[in-house]
């Protein structure tokens, strides 16, 4: 055990747990973060098994974990959506919420930031469930980034393939994606190319989708077209060949590392959506760098000032 922290807080040597003495086991520390109902939630480690679920991110990339929530955790969190949907939104800044329909309440198919505009949605961020996930798979202490609301309405357009890393701006992050409804082919789930995470950052360019700036260079279908080609010179797989999908149950758990490259498929329901929560993590150690935060605010002016003049927000 490392010694005490200025907080109070004790850390074990593993994966910075600190005892809890409401009960005989170890609790994570973000445990106590969290009010209300979300800090009751049974921590990550009731979840799963730890050390296969590590070992698998590292190899892959990317973990997934059916059944994360239980039935009631699922509904209350659909209740604080749906709350959230109608009390907070007409009060939130344009950038945080974006429409199929412009301003049709119906139509939402983007939250972002939700844990500054409500505390169950911050509290959620800082659960154990999560959060801690976040420390055991990253291998350092990390922090809720953002909290997001993605949905897919019936008819909707890929999500063109990506890494966050682009995004984030580097790699020491990881993204968590909950889905509130099934997700498969048919509404548009998630695909993984497993082990990409290994590869660094590669080219992405320009992409029309609405909050997602960004796509894969090498998916354009020419690029797609000239990667088999080599591959198969090679004897290797494509990108696109070594895909995963990722069609999971209602309350099932996908996460991915920064560089982990995924995308999502269209909509072809005519009727279903797709719901899910996104929920980003950042090591602490970022807050202190100086030039990403200032490179990162750069690029959301310049993402927001585009979407503004393209009348999306
Ligand atoms: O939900 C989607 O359509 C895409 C989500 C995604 O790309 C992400 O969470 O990084």
């Amino acid at each position: 055990m490392s010694p005490p922290q200025p907080n109070g807080t004790i850390h074990m040597s593993t994966n910075k747990m600190a005892a809890d003495p409401s009960t005989s086991e170890p609790v994570s520390k973000k445990a106590r973060t969290g009010e209300g109902l979300v800090s009751t939630w049974p921590k990550f480690t009731h979840r799963m098994d730890q050390d296969e679920v590590k070992t698998f991110f590292k190899e892959t990339g990317y973990i997934k974990v059916t059944d994360f929530l239980s039935e009631d955790e699922l509904t209350a969190l659909n209740r604080e959506l749906t709350r959230y949907r109608r009390d907070v939104v007409p009060n939130i800044a344009n950038k945080d919420v974006f429409y199929e329909e412009k301003d049709n309440p119906d139509t939402i198919i983007r939250l972002e930031r939700m844990q500054t505009n409500d505390n169950f949605f911050k509290d959620l961020g800082h659960s154990p469930a999560f959060n801690g996930l976040a420390d055991l798979l990253l291998g350092e202490d990390m922090e809720p980034n953002n909290v997001q609301f993605f949905s897919k309405p019936p008819g909707a357009k890929p999500t063109p393939p990506h890494q966050d890393g682009k995004y984030f701006m580097h790699d020491k992050g990881i993204t968590f994606w909950l889905a509130l409804d099934d997700a498969d082919e048919e509404n548009g789930c998630l695909y993984y190319v497993p082990g990409t995470h290994l590869m660094g950052e590669l080219q992405h360019e320009k992409s029309a989708a609405l909050g997602f700036s960004q796509g894969l260079a090498d998916y354009s279908a020419e690029m797609q077209e000239k990667e088999a080609c080599m591959a198969a010179k090679k004897g290797n797989t494509t990108m696109a060949e070594k895909e995963v999908c990722m069609a999971v149950k209602k309350g099932s758990l996908l996460g991915h590392h920064p560089y982990t490259v995924h995308r999502a498929g269209k909509n072809s329901s005519p009727t279903r959506w797709r719901p899910a929560l996104g929920l980003t993590y950042w090591a602490k150690s970022c807050q202190h760098d100086e030039e990403l935060k200032r490179r990162h605010k750069e690029y959301q002016q310049k993402l927001l000032e585009e979407l503004e003049n393209k009348g999306r927000i």
